[in-house]
């Protein structure tokens, strides 16, 4: 089963990494260096199915990186809660104010002026991703702002016109910007490679929480290379997934113990219910997902 991959890393994080602190204070065990590999053919996804993965949520979230947006508001107004601690603890953090979480988020929800001053993570993956800052020199010496670059344009593009180009690239990683978002990007750069008529698709992945964030990281990239593949007229073909620092939280003992005696279940595939005019106009209902039957959620904190 293709999940197996994912159980057996997790099972060598825990047993073999190396326990370390880390900047959350948490403390990880951690590996350095791994690689996973999914074939998509036919519909398959990544989807993990030993404990219940809220792909819908992750789909909400890529949604939200290809509108280029960076303010969790629109995240919050549809029940997303996966970026609400980090703004939160910024909040705390400049005001000194001790509001607790659920507050916090309803203010978000209910006053756009402050969702505005308070809602924003900063120049993270969806302003990198559609409108990669860029400044050109002028004769005076100084900079002037240029035209945001559209990545994910530009690679739907280059799958169309020159399929073969070793270039098809999406980078999250802007080092002038690191310093001003919430959290620098962890699933940092994707590459595409069309064989065959089927499109592949690499994730390289510098930081990843394998308990709670790479069985989202792995739903999203295989849909953003379902989405491509779909927009640029090719079949999905493999993806593969590489970690640099993966890690498992040392609080998240219980959800190890407990998932790694559950077998895998089902293959579940993804349909895509309509083919929009552009990669930046699907839209939730145009995904649904069959045979995902899983094993109950394992809840666990996610260390800010
Ligand atoms: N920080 C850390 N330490 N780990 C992360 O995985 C992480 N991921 C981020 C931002 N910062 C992070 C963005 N993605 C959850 C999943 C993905 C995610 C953030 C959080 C999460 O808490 N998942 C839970 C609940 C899902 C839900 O409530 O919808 C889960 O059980 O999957
Ligand atoms: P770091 O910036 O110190 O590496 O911390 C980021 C943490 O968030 C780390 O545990 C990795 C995790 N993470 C994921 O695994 N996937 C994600 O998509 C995001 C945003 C974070």
């Amino acid at each position: 089963h293709y999940e197996q991959q994912y159980l057996d890393l997790m099972r060598r994080i825990w047993r073999e990494g190396d326990e370390r602190r880390d900047r959350t204070g948490v403390g990880t065990r951690s590996v350095f260096g791994a690689m996973l590999r999914f074939d998509l053919a036919g519909g398959a996804m990544p989807l993990i199915t030993t404990k219940r993965v809220y792909w819908k949520t992750a789909t909400r979230e890529m949604l939200w990186f290809l509108t280029g947006d960076t303010n969790i508001r629109p995240l919050v107004l549809q029940g997303v809660k996966i970026w609400n601690e980090w703004p939160h603890a910024r909040y705390v953090k400049e005001t000194g104010e001790e509001i607790a979480l659920d507050d916090f988020v309803q203010r978000i929800a209910d006053d756009e002026a402050f969702a505005a001053r308070w809602g924003d993570l900063g120049p993270v993956y969806g302003k990198q991703w559609v409108d990669w800052p860029t400044f050109r020199y002028r004769k005076d010496g100084l900079y002037e702002k240029g035209e945001g670059i559209n990545q994910v344009a530009e690679v739907v593009e280059s799958l169309k016109a020159n399929p073969g180009s070793r270039r098809h690239i999406i980078e999250g990683w802007n080092v002038a910007e690191l310093d001003s978002m919430a959290l620098p990007p962890c699933h940092k750069t994707y590459q595409f490679h069309v064989a065959d008529g089927r499109l592949n698709g690499l994730l390289y992945q510098r930081s990843c929480d394998v308990a709670l964030g790479l069985p989202f990281n792995l739903w999203s990239a295989a849909l953003l290379q379902r989405m491509l593949a779909d927009q640029a007229g090719l079949e999905p073909g493999e993806f593969v997934w590489m970690g640099g620092d993966t890690h498992l939280y040392l609080n998240h003992e219980h959800l190890v113990e407990e998932q790694l005696e559950r077998e895998p279940q089902g293959h579940p595939r993804l349909e895509l219910l309509r083919r929009p005019a552009s990669i930046f106009d699907y839209r939730i209902e145009d995904f649904a997902v069959h045979d995902y039957t899983p094993h109950g959620p394992i809840k666990a904190p996610v260390a800010v």
